[in-house]
């Protein structure tokens, strides 16, 4: 995504004092949120987590001027307000207490740029909501695979894969065409208020028994010598397409330690020194994550200069918006788990 140059980024210290500021924020949004109308707001689809994640992407736009993902975060949350029967009007009248509270409490140039930021990105509201999402080839199965996880019919599902897998495809693509669609509709649908998260939730754990009971059909060639880390950086609970990452370099003979989601910057520094991978795959699902993954790779930098292994980025944040690669400073960025593949094989360590 390109930064947005008309967004007037916070200097340092303001960015401090605009952080330090939040939970005090949090708080005077929710209490006016009752007193105007006289229930809690997380009872509109507005609880802890979307006001978290409200201000992380306000904070996205304000450090890096990354104001089209606020824009997009703000629009989601409208669709699946909308999806439920909710009226805007809520998500207005938090954006417009917000900028109330920065008048209040910022120096008046900072708080002018806040107010900017929250401003015209809520001016955006009424637009329609697209998901910024690559969608790949879907095989013909894809709506019976999807049908299968949401109603919890997990034999019909690795039924659909066992066939795939006898007439001779290989996993990486079976698990790009078939598993990654029928998620990624399935999270449309969620998005839609068609599946609840219970079925989420299940299609998930569906899959991640499927896709670890089939890799034994698949072997994997001779060892490469090479090493890779993945994990998906803390906060990011999204960790399937990682783990079919960690499946394209396992079968291609590298060794792979794949350390599932959210796993907290320190341990996963330590993890790599302790390691040496010549190459540490980062998953991101959210942009306001980005802080995350320049922290690590600082790290690294500052822990191991020119040891340091070559970092390739990947998940729904950077399939949104190709040019946050840059913005974190990876070496590499991978739309999917056999693009990764490619690029790391070809890049020369
Ligand atoms: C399953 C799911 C969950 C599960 C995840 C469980 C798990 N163990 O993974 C749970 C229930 C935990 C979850 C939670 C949430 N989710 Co969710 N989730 C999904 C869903 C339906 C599928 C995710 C998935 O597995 N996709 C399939 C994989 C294969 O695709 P992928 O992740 O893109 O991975 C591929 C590439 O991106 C790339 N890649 C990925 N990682 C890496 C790393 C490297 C190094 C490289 C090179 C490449 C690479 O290769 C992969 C394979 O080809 C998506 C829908 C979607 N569009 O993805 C929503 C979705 C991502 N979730 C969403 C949201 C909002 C949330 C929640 C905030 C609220 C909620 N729905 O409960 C929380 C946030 C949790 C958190 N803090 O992370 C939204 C995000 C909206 C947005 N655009 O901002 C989506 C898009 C749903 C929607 N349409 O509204 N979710």
């Amino acid at each position: 995504m390109p930064t947005d140059n008309s967004v007037n980024i916070l200097d340092e210290e303001a960015l401090s004092l605009f952080k330090q500021l939040q939970s005090q924020a949090l708080l005077v949004v929710r209490e006016r949120f009752y007193q105007e109308y006289g229930f809690n707001c997380q009872e509109r689809e507005i609880g802890n987590e979307e006001l978290l994640f409200l201000f992380e992407f306000l904070t996205a736009a304000l450090q890096f001027g990354l104001f089209q993902s606020l824009t997009d975060y703000l629009n989601w949350l409208c669709s699946v307000q909308k999806a439920r029967d909710i009226s805007t009007k809520y998500l207005r009248s938090i954006c417009h207490w917000l900028t109330e509270f920065y008048q209040e409490n910022m120096e008046t140039t900072e708080a002018r740029k806040v107010v900017d930021v929250i401003q015209q990105a809520s001016k955006t509201l009424k637009k329609k909501q697209q998901n910024p999402v690559l969608i790949y080839h879907a095989w013909p199965e894809v709506n019976a695979f999807e049908a299968a996880l949401i109603c919890g019919n997990y034999q019909k599902a690795h039924e659909i894969v066992d066939q795939y897998i006898q007439l001779g495809y290989p996993l990486t693509d079976i698990e790009l065409h078939l598993i990654q669609p029928a998620l990624y509709e399935i999270g449309e649908k969620w998005q839609a208020n068609l599946v609840t998260i219970a079925q989420e939730h299940m299609a998930t754990s569906i899959v991640q028994s499927i896709m670890s009971l089939v890799l034994q059909n698949f072997p994997a060639a001779s060892s490469v010598n090479r090493r890779i880390l993945l994990a998906c950086v803390s906060g990011n609970n999204h960790s399937v397409g990682l783990q079919m990452v960690s499946h394209s370099f396992l079968l291609a003979g590298w060794d792979v330690q794949y350390l599932g989601s959210d796993v907290p910057t320190d341990t996963l520094v330590q993890q790599t020194i302790d390691w040496r991978p010549e190459l540490i795959g980062l998953s991101l699902c959210f942009v306001h994550q980005i802080n995350k993954a320049k922290n690590i790779i600082e790290q690294l930098h500052t822990k191991l200069a020119h040891h340091r292994p070559v970092v390739i980025v990947g998940g729904l944040a950077f399939n949104s918006y190709n040019s946050l690669a840059d913005v974190v400073g990876a070496d590499l960025f991978g739309t999917d788990a056999k693009a990764a593949f490619e690029l790391a094989n070809e890049y020369s360590y």
